[in-house]
C-alpha cells in the first residue's frame, strides 16, 4: 500500500474531517490510510492484535485515550470509564503515564458509541493524541491548599486553550455527519498543517517532580513565595525521551531551563513555545520533528530570542530551581480541608484496571467510588488517587480494598512502588519486546536479587519499554529496561531516583531472562561501597556507568 503523507493528509483534511468520517460510515473493519492518521487527532488509534498476526484475516480494533488535564475525574467520570470497559473495550481500563485512560480492543462499529459516552460525561478524546498539544499534565495531590488548586486549574485552562478549534470532532463522534458542508473553522493556533509532530507539557510544584518535567516540551515549576503565594513559574523547554535504535541524529534529552513568568503568563508562554514547534519543526522527517531538536540544532540562545519576540512582556531570568523528590502520592494523606477529608493513593500494577480470579481491583475501585462519591485523581506514576473520604469511611475503604485483594503500597516493595512499565504487546505496533506483561515476573526476580544482598527496602525506580520511544520515560529512570529486539533490551542506568537526570546504556542486546543477573555486579558494589544514603541511580552516577560492569 503506498505511503500517505502526513503534512498532506493534514492539509487536505478539511479540519482532521475527511476522509475519517466517510471511513467510519464504510462497513470495513479498518480506516483508509489517511483516516488513520486524522484519527489520532480524535484520540483513536487502530490496532491489531499481534498475537494474531499471520492469520488469515487481520483482526482490527481501536484504542480509545481520555485526555484528562491533570488527570482530574470526577466519581461519575470513572464510572463512566468504568462501564465504557465492558460495555465497549476489553473489560479493562489502563493508566496512562500521561495522567489519561485507555481503552483496548474496541471495534469500529462501537468508536462513535464509546466517543459519545465519554463526551456524555463530559471527557473528551481530542488531541489526546496526533500532532497537537497532549494531555497537559500536572501533580495531581488534592490537597485543600487553594494555591495549589489555583495552579492545577492551569493545567485545564491549558488544555482547553490549546484545544485544535475544528468543529469536525463534534461533527464526526456526536452528530454523526459524514458530508462537509461548510468551512473549515480557522486553527489560529495550529494552522492548517497542526504541529510538526505531538507536543507534551506539565505543571511541576516545587519539590515534586512526579511529572516528570524535565522530558516535557514545555515544563511549568510553580514557585511560592515564603508566605505560600504562587509567584510564577520557572519555564523549561526541549524535553523528550523518544529515540531510534542505531539513529544517532536521535536522543532523549532533558528539557532546559528557560526563564521565569509571572503567573497571568502561562498562556502566553503556551502559546509562544507551541508557534515556535510550529514555524521550525521538521516537516520532512517526523522522527526529527520534535521541539528537543529544534533546541539542539539552533541552541538555547536562539530559542530564548526566538520565544522573547513573540512575548508581550520580558522574560526574567529563572528562580533557583527547588530541589525535587518524587512524590507517587501513595497511602493515606490528609487533604487539610474544614472537613478534615483525607487522600488514598492505590498502586496499580503497569495502569492496568482489571479483574483478575485473585484479584478484583476493578470490581473494588468500582464499589469505592459509587459508594464514597470519590473524586478520582491520576498519577504520572500509572497509579490512582481516590479523594475527600471522611476519617469515618476509611475502615469501610480499607475494607473494601481487602475483600479484593487489592495491595495497597504498605505491601509493596520500594523496588514494586515506583516501577513503570508500557504497555508493548500484544496491542501496540511499535513493541520490540514485552513490558507491561512481563513486569510482574521481573520484579520478582528483582525482589530476590535484592533480597539476597540486603537491599530490599531500597526504592530503585525501574521502568520497562517494548521499544526505544520512551513512554514510561525510561531514560530518567535509575534502571531502565528498553525492547532492542525479540526478547532482547538495553540496560540503561544512572538516572536520579527524582528523574532530572538522564540514565546511561551499560549493556545491550541482554535476553530477558539475564535482565537481573546483569545488575548483580553493580547491585554489589552499591552495597559495598555506597555513600550514606546515596541511591542506586546516583551510585552508577558517580562511579560512572562504564565503570560499572
Ligand atoms: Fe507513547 C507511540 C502508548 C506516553 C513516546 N505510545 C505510542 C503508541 C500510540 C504506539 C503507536 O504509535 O502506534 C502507544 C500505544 C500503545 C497501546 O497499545 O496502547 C503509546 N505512550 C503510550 C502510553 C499509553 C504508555 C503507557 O504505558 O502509559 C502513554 C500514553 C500517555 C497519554 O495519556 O497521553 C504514552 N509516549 C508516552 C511518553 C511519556 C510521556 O509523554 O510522558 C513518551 C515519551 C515522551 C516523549 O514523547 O518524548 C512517549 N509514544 C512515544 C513515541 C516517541 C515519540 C518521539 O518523539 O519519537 C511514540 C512513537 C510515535 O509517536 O511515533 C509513541
Ligand atoms: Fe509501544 Fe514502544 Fe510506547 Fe511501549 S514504548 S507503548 S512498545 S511505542
Amino acid at each position: 500500500m503506498a505511503k500517505v503523507n502526513v503534512e498532506t493528509v493534514k492539509t487536505e483534511s478539511h479540519g482532521l474531517f475527511a476522509p475519517l468520517a466517510q471511513d467510519l460510515n464504510s462497513s470495513d473493519a479498518f480506516l483508509s490510510e489517511a483516516g488513520k492518521i486524522l484519527i489520532k487527532f480524535h484520540g483513536s488509534y487502530e490496532q491489531t492484535n499481534r498475537e494474531k498476526r499471520g492469520a488469515a484475516e487481520k483482526e482490527y480494533s481501536f484504542m480509545v485515550r481520555s485526555k484528562l488535564p491533570g488527570g482530574q475525574l470526577t466519581a461519575a467520570q470513572y464510572l463512566a470509564h468504568d462501564r465504557i470497559a465492558d460495555e465497549f473495550a476489553n473489560g479493562s481500563i489502563r493508566l496512562t503515564t500521561r495522567q489519561g485512560i485507555q481503552f483496548h480492543g474496541v471495534i469500529k462499529q462501537d468508536l462513535r458509541e464509546t466517543v459519545r459516552a465519554l463526551n456524555h460525561a463530559l471527557v473528551t478524546t481530542f488531541g489526546a493524541c496526533g500532532d497537537v498539544v497532549r494531555n497537559v499534565m500536572c501533580c495531581p495531590a488534592p490537597t485543600a491548599d487553594p494555591q495549589r488548586r489555583a495552579v492545577q486549574d492551569i493545567a485545564t485552562v491549558l488544555s482547553d486553550a490549546t484545544l485544535p478549534k475544528t468543529k469536525a470532532y463534534h461533527q464526526i463522534w456526536i452528530e454523526g455527519k459524514s458530508i462537509i458542508d461548510d468551512e473549515a473553522e480557522p486553527e489560529p493556533l495550529y494552522g492548517k498543517t497542526y504541529l510538526p509532530r505531538k507536543f507534551k507539557m506539565a505543571i511541576a510544584f516545587p519539590g515534586d517532580n512526579c511529572v516528570d518535567i524535565y522530558t516535557q516540551d514545555l515544563g511549568l515549576v510553580a514557585l511560592f513565595d515564603a508566605a505560600n503565594h504562587h509567584i510564577g513559574f520557572n519555564v523549561l523547554a526541549g524535553g523528550g525521551m523518544g529515540m531510534t535504535h542505531n539513529d544517532e541524529d536521535t536522543f532523549p534529552r532533558l528539557a532546559d531551563v528557560v526563564g521565569f513568568i509571572q503567573p497571568q503568563y502561562a498562556l502566553e508562554v503556551t502559546h509562544a513555545v507551541v508557534g515556535i514547534h510550529r514555524d521550525f519543526g521538521d516537516r520532512a522527517n517526523r522522527k526529527h520533528a520534535r521541539l528537543k531538536y529544534i533546541i539542539h540544532d539552533r541552541g538555547l540562545d536562539w530559542f530564548k530570542h526566538e520565544l522573547q519576540s513573540r512575548l508581550s512582556f520580558t522574560l526574567q531570568p529563572a528562580h533557583p530551581m527547588p530541589e525535587f523528590t518524587l512524590q507517587d502520592h501513595l497511602g493515606w494523606h490528609e487533604q487539610f480541608d474544614a472537613a478534615g477529608h483525607w487522600y488514598v493513593g492505590i498502586p496499580i500494577a503497569s495502569g492496568r484496571i482489571v479483574d483478575t480470579q485473585t484479584v478484583q481491583l476493578r470490581t473494588a475501585l468500582r464499589r469505592i467510588v459509587a459508594e464514597f462519591d470519590t473524586p478520582v485523581r491520576i498519577t504520572g506514576q500509572q497509579n490512582i488517587i481516590l479523594a475527600d473520604i471522611a476519617p469515618h469511611q476509611k475502615e469501610a475503604i480499607e475494607q473494601i480494598l481487602q475483600t479484593h485483594n487489592v495491595l495497597t503500597v504498605d505491601q509493596l516493595s520500594q523496588v514494586r512502588r515506583f516501577a513503570l512499565a508500557c504497555v508493548a504487546l500484544p496491542t501496540c505496533p511499535l513493541a520490540i519486546t514485552e513490558a507491561e506483561r512481563a513486569m510482574p515476573a521481573l520484579l520478582d526476580t528483582f525482589e530476590d536479587a535484592l533480597e539476597s544482598l540486603g537491599l530490599l527496602g531500597e526504592p530503585i525506580n525501574v521502568r520497562v519499554t517494548g521499544c526505544p520511544n520512551g513512554c514510561a520515560r525510561p531514560y530518567t529512570a535509575e534502571v531502565a529496561y528498553v525492547g532492542r529486539s525479540l526478547n532482547k533490551y538495553a540496560i540503561f542506568l544512572g538516572g536520579s531516583p527524582t528523574s532530572t537526570r538522564l540514565a546511561q546504556p551499560y549493556q545491550d542486546l541482554v535476553p530477558f531472562n539475564e535482565l537481573v543477573t546483569r545488575l548483580k555486579g553493580p547491585l554489589t558494589r552499591f552495597r559495598d561501597e555506597r555513600l550514606s544514603g546515596e541511591a542506586f541511580g546516583d551510585f552508577c552516577h558517580r562511579v560512572g556507568v562504564g565503570n560499572l560492569s
